[in-house]
Formats: structure tokens, C-alpha cells, sequence
């Protein structure tokens, strides 16, 4: 039929006759064109009748992108909104207050902690309240065009029409979980740790979150992450230290202190001499420049001042500690492809296994020659394409860990060595079914820090301390109690201006 259309429409005779029709012309068309023009004009209509019964075949194809959710059949947005409408008017003059917008999360159907992204959206930052037609305004247009919780939350966080979050979006979100979690009640009058805290979640946000490295998390990159999850968490779990990928406070407390130690002056920037102290210098000093290089850091200002930030030493520690994640593949990765063409060379492995030779020569331990070493490694990771180890190849072989450490850690090297091979084959089966590496070391190291802290409080009896992450805190904490909360803000002093800690110089 259309094949047949197409050729009528074609006919140089036929269009001429029909512009002349048109025009208006009346006269008396040849009979082998009127039957033309009747066939012509039957098609026409039957395909009028077809475009409007049968949708165009884009249509017809289901749709099976949904950039903001897949749309739910049978959602009554008034009834929604009639239920939100009830809960504002349980207040004042119909306006709730950051303190009540839990009760308004519940009533939107959302995970308690939403309550601080839903009060900000609705422009409650600005008037201390948000009132029932500020808020029906904004969730329903969210009702509207967003349809999973990933979409939703990224609109409320977001900055207006972005379509991505930044580091700074997280910070209204967090500040509310620190004043209202009861777990972090404890940190009422410690304001000047409030911002440390949030920093180093909002760097395991993007750490765990953000895979594509951009600074950017995307809806798809938040809907494939266990972040909503842990959100939602928040509200049944009492204690934030049980939420070990994000929110721990413990984990924040492992990382500031190992950070505070190398910080001699308290910046809160460190440089390549002071990152050379960690772990007493277990890192080689090749390793330490490509980490200051700025292939894996965020603040533009490390590689031309040569001074790691807080934020940067967050990546650089969960990276040290647990060489098994991706990001963690990724980060090693990127300091070792010294050029940047992707691929790990033969001199670039030998240019960073060079140091880790003279290191333990130094330890009067005979190293192995590099040819030897690069046949375990390249026993070890078995790459594709012989003589170029990739990323893809480091991300297969379950040890790269073992594979990073040879070349850069001279300690953890040395523990690898030492170790059963069949055990190390055995730890590269289970891996993902256990706790991660991360969670070992910072279970550890905590346990580590409370100890040295319930010491020096036995023996300096509060006095100031150097190796306490803040010397005018007062350490208190219950060592046989489930919940040990080292800070208890004793010292007017303390209380640093949180302006101090300025949040654009670490985002940047
Ligand atoms: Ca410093
Ligand atoms: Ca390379």
C-alpha cells in the first residue's frame, strides 16, 4: 500500500495536476488521471486512518530508558498530596520547621533523613519554615517527573535544573544527620568536628558512588549504589558505626587521627614529607609524588603546592587500606600509568620496583632481581595482551593487591611474601564475602586509638596530649559499653569557628 503511495506521489504528472486543483483550477481532468487522483486520494485517507489509529513506530516500541525512574501506573498524586496537606495542618499557621519535617517525610512516603533535602528544596533555609503551598508546589512537580527514589533525591539535592550532584550538594543533608541522629548527640558542642565529619563522608560518597571519577554523581551512578540504602538506614539503625560504608562515626574518627598524626601543624593540609611518616614510611617516595601529582586527587591546588588536602588523604587512606575495591584498582592504577596511555610498561613497573630494591637492601634483605619479580607479577595478574597490564586485566586477577603492594609498600610487601601462597589463593576466592579490608583495618585501629587514649587519660589525667587529634579534648568513653564515644568537650576552647574549615578551598 505505501510502496504504491509513494510511487503516485512521485509521478511528475500527477503533482503538477493536483497543484493546478489546488489553485482551483476547474476543468476536466483526462479519466485515466481522475482514476489516479481517486486511487491517490483513497490512499491518502487510508493512511490518515492508519496514522491515527496505529502510533508511529517509535512509539510502538515500548519505552526502556527512564533517565528519572520508570513511571508507576495507578499513582494518585492528590491523594499523596492530601495526606501532606493533613500533616501541615497539624501546625502553626500551616508551616513546619526543620525539627518537624520528619513528620512530612513520613506523610511523603520517604526515609526519615529525606526530611532535611525536602525542607531545603522547598526553600525553608531561607525563612526558617516551609509552609504547606511552598511544599505541595515543589513535591508535586518532584511527583510529577521523577519516579524512583534515586531521581527524587538527586532533584531535592541537586542545585535547580542540574542534573547531577557536587560534593558540596551532600553538606544541608549531613549537617542534618550530625544534629539529629541520636547516636551523633554527642557532637553537639564539638561544631568544629561537624565539618570534618561530613567532609569524610561526602569523600566515601564519592568514593563508593561516584565510579565514573567526574565529581558528578549521576541519577544512574546513585540507582546503582548502595547509598539510598544506607539513607534510609539511618532510620532504623540507633547507631551510625553499623553503617561501616558511609556513616561510621568510628571510621571518620580512624581516618582524622591518622591524618591529625602526619599534620604536624594542623592546616589540615600535609605534605609529601609528612605523608612520607605514614605508616612509618611504608609508602615508597616515587609512590608519594605520583599521589601529589594530582591523577587522583580533587583540589586542583595539590600538584602546583604540593600539599594533600583532608578530603584527598580520605581517598588516599581507604585506597592504602583496601587495595581490593574498584576505585581502590583505579586510584593505584592511575598513580602507577606514570604517562597516561592506560597500560601499566615494563618500565614503569621497574621504575617504581627500583626504589622498593634499594628499601630493602637497606633492610639487608637480598631483593629478588626485577626479571624474576616481573614474572610472578605477570604470573600473578595474567594480562591479555602480554607485556601491557590494564586496569581490566588488575580488576580480573582478584589480586591486585598483592600486585600494588610489590611495587610501592615495602611493608605490607614483605607481609605478602612472608604469606602461604595457597592461603593467598584461598583469600582470592572469598573476597566480597567477607568484611572488606576497609573495615578490618579501621575495626582495628580503632580499638588501637581507645586504648591509647584510655592510657594517656590514666596517666596524664586529661592534660594535653600529641597524639590526641585535638589537645584540648578530654576523652571520655564507657570501654565496656556497646557505644564508646571518645568526645566529650570539656574545654571552652575547643569550640575552633566552623567557618575555619573552609569548605570551597577542599571542594574545589
Ligand atoms: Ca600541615
Ligand atoms: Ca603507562
Amino acid at each position: 500500500m505505501r510502496m504504491k503511495e509513494l510511487s503516485l506521489r512521485q509521478d511528475p504528472d500527477l503533482r503538477k495536476e493536483l497543484a493546478l486543483l489546488a489553485r482551483g483550477c476547474d476543468f476536466v481532468l483526462p479519466s485515466r488521471f481522475k482514476k489516479r487522483l481517486r486511487a491517490f486520494q483513497q490512499g491518502q485517507a487510508q493512511l490518515k486512518k492508519e496514522e491515527a489509529v496505529s502510533p508511529a513506530l517509535s512509539e510502538s516500541i515500548p519505552k526502556f530508558y527512564f533517565p528519572r525512574g520508570r513511571p508507576k501506573a495507578n499513582i494518585n498524586i492528590d491523594n499523596l498530596i492530601s495526606k501532606i496537606e493533613k500533616i501541615f495542618s497539624q501546625f502553626p499557621s500551616e508551616r513546619v520547621t526543620i525539627e518537624d519535617m520528619g513528620k512530612v517525610a513520613k506523610a511523603c512516603e520517604c526515609p526519615l533523613y529525606w526530611k532535611a533535602p525536602l525542607f531545603f528544596a522547598s526553600g525553608g533555609d531561607r525563612r526558617g519554615y516551609v509552609s504547606v503551598h511552598k511544599f505541595v508546589a515543589m513535591w508535586r512537580k518532584v511527583l510529577q517527573n521523577c519516579h524512583d527514589d534515586a531521581s527524587k533525591f538527586l532533584h531535592l539535592l541537586a542545585k535547580p535544573g542540574c542534573p547531577y550532584l557536587e560534593q558540596e550538594d551532600f553538606i544541608p543533608f549531613l549537617q542534618d544527620v550530625v544534629d539529629s541522629h541520636a547516636s551523633l548527640a554527642f557532637l553537639k558542642e564539638a561544631s568544629d568536628f561537624h565539618s570534618r565529619y561530613i567532609t569524610t563522608v561526602i569523600q566515601r560518597i564519592f568514593y563508593n558512588v561516584n565510579r565514573s571519577w567526574t565529581g558528578k554523581i549521576t541519577c544512574s551512578e546513585l540507582r546503582r549504589s548502595s547509598f539510598l540504602q544506607n539513607v534510609a538506614l539511618l532510620e532504623e539503625e540507633d547507631d551510625v558505626n553499623q553503617l561501616t560504608e558511609y556513616f561510621s562515626y568510628e571510621h571518620f574518627y580512624v581516618i582524622y587521627c591518622k591524618f591529625w598524626e602526619l599534620d604536624t601543624d594542623h592546616d589540615l593540609y600535609i605534605d609529601q614529607r609528612d605523608m612520607a611518616r605514614h605508616n612509618d614510611q611504608a609508602i615508597s617516595h616515587r609512590m608519594i609524588e605520583r599521589i601529589f601529582s594530582g591523577t587522583v586527587t580533587r583540589d586542583r591546588k595539590v600538584h602546583k603546592e604540593g600539599r594533600l588536602s583532608y578530603a584527598d588523604f580520605v581517598w588516599f587512606l581507604i585506597s592504602e587500606e583496601d587495595k581490593k575495591s574498584e576505585t581502590s584498582i583505579e586510584y593505584w592504577f592511575r598513580c602507577m600509568d606514570v604517562d597516561g596511555d592506560g597500560v601499566l610498561s615494563m618500565y614503569e613497573l621497574q621504575y617504581f620496583y627500583q626504589e622498593q630494591c634499594q628499601k630493602l637492601e637497606a633492610m639487608a634483605i637480598e631483593p629478588l632481581p626485577f626479571e624474576d619479580c616481573l614474572c610472578q607479577m605477570l604470573d600473578l595478574v595474567r594480562p591479555e595482551s602480554p607485556g601491557k597490564i590494564t586496569l581490566r586485566d588488575l580488576k580480573r586477577c582478584k589480586l591486585a593487591h598483592i600486585f600494588f603492594d610489590t611495587f610501592f609498600n615495602i611493608e605490607k610487601y614483605l607481609d605478602h611474601e612472608q604469606r602461604d601462597p595457597f592461603m593467598v589463593a584461598k583469600d582470592a576466592e572469598s573476597l566480597g564475602q567477607e568484611i572488606s579490608d576497609w573495615e578490618r583495618y579501621a575495626a582495628e585501629e580503632y580499638d588501637i586509638l581507645v586504648a591509647e587514649e584510655a592510657a594517656n587519660e590514666q596517666y596524664n589525667d586529661g592534660y594535653d596530649n600529641p597524639l590526641v587529634p585535638i589537645d584540648c579534648i578530654s576523652a571520655e568513653f564507657d570501654l565496656c559499653g556497646e557505644k564508646r564515644h571518645l568526645f566529650e568537650f570539656a574545654n571552652p576552647h575547643c569550640n575552633l569557628d566552623l567557618d575555619e574549615y573552609k569548605y570551597a578551598d577542599s571542594f574545589e
